[in-house]
């Protein structure tokens, strides 16, 4: 679909143009129309925007002091420590920091009806699988969010060319099926977000065809103009489509007309969108798609001024809807540029695509200094904690693909971004392995329940062929074998759950001896973790860690084992409230994770 030319082409904008260059996020693929505009992801360049900084990690002293001279005298308790989340919704209007999100492509998950495409009631019977509910049991994955894809009626398979903001897609089901599925997340403490494309619909939106009449209450709904303005979008692609003898803009390709935000009916209507979904039908917030191109300036398509009023404006406005609605953004550029949507409260989250890139290639690379500089420069950049931490999503090729198709590898990636602050989003599949090379489509295929036929996903032909590992790749199988991806990623989610310092706490970047290990220490009120991810294939005697910062007053520190079995050694904080040379066990597997809870040794 991208050439190669139009990829150098777009590389070579965006060495010179750095700082504004867009970088899409999102309904990159064309649909099986013959439009010709390509819209493959661009795979975000280093960040050349702000170079790069560790930072020394701060904490107030007196503060940390206070907190642990109160935390000795209470007996601290080996983990869970307090936090254990309910079973149910919790009334937090910040629930979604407590939350780990699952994203869904809802034709890809679970066929119901046996029609080969995914549906509303398919998830229903395979929530169970997410999180029963019940916090007693451990053979679900435990999550607490859900991220839906487009769900709204499209004549894509991927959805983000919207004809009804009002309606579901047919082949998902009915309004009532979502509204129940809805229902049976919520009784699980689970919250449902939809994907939100602000930014344009579809051509066969009604509003687009009445658009097309120049007398029409529509018109101005849409960018029309009579002759072409001959300007082309940040990756040279053609923005000014012709219709009727007449011109349209559309960013990312014809069969996706933007629309027009200057216009204050466009606004009012997708706040009544907004609130139809929010109140009427009672879903918990939005994945809002792109939102950096909403309003163009002329010939700056993408983050305008304009573009920031709008969306303060809208976070205003849901919150006034309901308090407790969220939104996470999708802004797929350099932090530098992402951090400020949060900071300007215009989402609640935007998504670090900086560090899922870091994370990536640190493992690549076996080199975690690249992971914790952007630890580090997110912990700067962004408010506490407020942005989406994920590792390759519905745009991206898949993980385990990413990573030379080495399950051990997968593993590590999901050790490091379930351990860090932030909002983690797991993206379907994920968790048992699924493959998926570009284009798109081929990284959203139907989901590896079982070895049988359609790998249980549908007793007929799906609406694409399977990957061809489900055989040895399924829920089924993974279920069974402790050793697993999937139940790493439960161990990981549980941990999560149970311990507030992976979802709020502080994160500090240890220094180590050893070139291969990624360590971190977590700190939330009493809640203290020690993290050690050996990211080469080899077992290491010797890797002693280090930690300038003060985390916790002078003395000795036992250590609890979260997460396998070991007796480690005990923490000895030295008088600076850091440690050095600590090793807490005789050695590290290759790509093992150690996650171990720092507890009072005195009580
Ligand atoms: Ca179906
Ligand atoms: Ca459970
Ligand atoms: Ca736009």
């Amino acid at each position: 679909m991208s050439s190669i030319s139009s990829k150098l082409a777009r590389k070579t904008l965006l060495i010179v143009g750095a700082l504004f260059l867009f970088l899409c996020g999102c309904h990159r693929e064309l649909s099986t129309k013959t439009y010709v505009t390509s819209s493959t992801p661009i795979i975000p360049t280093t960040a050349t925007i702000i170079k790069e900084k560790t930072r020394t990690p701060t904490l107030t002293p007196t503060t940390t002091a206070t907190r642990f001279i109160e935390a000795s005298t209470q007996t601290l308790t080996p983990s869970p420590t307090s936090t254990a989340l309910p079973g149910n919704l919790s009334s937090d209007a910040e629930w979604w920091q407590d939350t780990t999100f699952y994203e869904i492509f809802v034709r890809s998950f679970y066929d119901s009806d046996a029609d080969g495409i995914g549906d509303f009631n398919g998830i229903i019977q395979k929530l169970d699988y997410l999180n029963d509910g019940d916090p007693s049991t451990s053979m679900d994955l435990g999550i607490n969010g859900i991220w839906l894809m487009p769900i709204m009626p499209s004549p894509t398979t991927h959805g983000y060319d919207v004809i009804d903001f009002y309606q579901v897609n047919p082949q998902y089901g009915t309004m009532d099926d979502f509204k129940e599925l809805l229902t049976q997340a919520h009784l699980r403490g689970i919250r449902v977000i939809l994907d939100l494309p602000l930014n344009h619909t579809s051509v066969e939106n009604s509003w687009f065809i009445q658009s097309q009449d120049p007398q029409s209450h529509y018109r101005d709904w849409y960018i029309w103009s009579s002759t072409d303005p001959g300007y082309r979008g940040p990756w040279n692609q053609v923005v000014w489509h012709p219709l009727n003898g007449e011109y349209f803009y559309g960013f990312f390709w014809e069969g996706m007309p933007d629309l027009n935000y200057k216009n204050p009916n466009v606004t009012d209507e997708m706040q009544n969108v907004t609130r139809f979904w929010l109140g009427d039908v009672g879903v918990d917030g939005f994945r809002l798609d792109a939102i950096g191109d909403l309003i163009e300036e002329g010939s700056q398509q993408i983050e305008t001024p304009a573009t920031h009023h709008w969306l303060r404006d809208f976070y205003q406005f849901y919150k006034g809807v309901n308090p407790a609605a969220f939104t996470v953004g999708e802004v797929w550029m350099d932090n530098a540029i992402v951090a400020p949507y949060v900071q300007n409260k215009e989402v609640d989250l935007a998504f670090n695509f900086d560090l899922s890139a870091s994370i990536l290639r640190g493992i690549n690379e076996i080199n975690p200094g690249i992971i914790t500089a952007e630890v580090l420069r997110s912990k700067d950049l962004f408010p506490e904690g407020r942005y989406g931490v994920f590792v390759t999503n519905h745009d991206m090729e898949r993980v385990i693909t990413q990573l030379g198709h080495n399950p051990q590898k997968a593993k590590i990636a999901a050790s490091i971004y379930l351990t860090l602050p932030g909002v983690p989003f797991i993206y379907y599949g994920e968790e048992i392995g699924m493959s998926g090379i570009a284009p798109d489509e081929q990284c959203r295929l139907p989901m590896q329940w079982t070895s049988d036929q359609y790998a249980g996903f549908s007793t007929t032909t799906p609406w694409k062929p399977l990957q061809s590992d489900y055989a040895s790749a399924n829920v089924n199988l993974e279920q069974a074998d402790p050793l697993s991806l999937l139940e790493h990623y439960r161990k990981l989610v549980s941990l999560r759950n149970n311990n507030a310092a992976f979802r709020k706490g502080e994160v500090f970047a240890n220094t180590c001896g050893d070139q291969s290990i990624f360590s971190t220490t977590l700190l939330y009120e009493k809640n203290v973790i020690l993290v050690i991810v050996n990211l080469s294939d080899r077992a290491i005697k010797k890797f002693p860690l280090n930690q300038n910062a003060k985390i916790l007053p002078a003395g000795s520190y036992d250590l609890v084992d979260l997460f396998v079995t070991s007796h480690p050694a005990p923490l000895e904080i030295n008088s600076s409230g850091g440690f050095e040379n600590f090793q807490p066990v005789d050695q590290i597997q290759g790509y093992e994770t150690l996650i171990f809870e720092v507890v009072s040794a005195n009580p």
